[in-house]
């Protein structure tokens, strides 16, 4: 079977292309977003709602961020796809305290999942990690675990990890895991 693959037409994210159906998606809200898997090594397009609140149900509140933690095990990229899909980002944190109230809220769900991504990415071909949203500068915080990131050119994406008490630590952006997206209140 072929394997679905989405992209976004450059400089132009008004459209989203699918390479199986060639078909092409115009959405005048900005932005095309993937929908529910429906079948193994298949993917949808569906249009992102504009100005789309989230949809926060249990969400988490800190300050002036509301979090969801999301219980599916997906690749970094499409955790990415999926908050941004529900009009928000997959989590990046940025402080001490956000970062304490995340793993409190993870080390006491006890699920059993092993690890939950985060939005960092090691950009600049070095020995550190970025938040997406800002390649070039330093994270303002940093939760890695000791001895942590250890593989700066195989382990390219960042999670929180059961095994190291939910700190930080690099890993392949192809491994599977839950993940929290984070929505303004604003
Ligand atoms: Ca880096
Ligand atoms: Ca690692």
């Amino acid at each position: 079977m072929k394997i679905g693959r989405i992209k976004e037409i450059e400089n132009d994210s008004s459209h989203c292309y699918s390479e199986d159906t060639s078909t092409c998606l115009l959405d005048q809200s900005g932005s095309c977003c993937i929908d529910t898997l429906i079948e193994i090594g298949w993917r949808t397009i569906k249009k992102q709602t504009a100005n789309a609140s989230p949809t926060c149900t249990n969400c988490l509140v800190l300050d002036r961020s509301l979090y969801k933690i999301v219980d599916d095990e997906k690749t970094r990229q499409e955790a990415v796809d999926e908050c941004k899909c529900q009009g928000g980002k997959l989590i990046e944190i940025k402080t001490k305290k956000e970062n304490e109230f995340i793993l409190t809220e993870l080390k006491s769900r006890n699920t059993g999942a092993l690890g939950y991504w985060l939005c960092g990415y090691n950009f600049n071909n070095d020995f550190d990690l970025e938040w997406i949203s800002n390649p070039g500068q330093d994270m303002p915080f940093d939760g890695t675990g000791v001895g942590e990131p250890n593989n700066p050119f195989l382990e390219l994406c960042l999670a929180a990890l059961e095994d190291i008490d939910f700190n930080w630590a690099d890993l392949t952006c192809g491994a599977v895991f839950p993940y929290i997206c984070e929505f303004s209140a604003d």
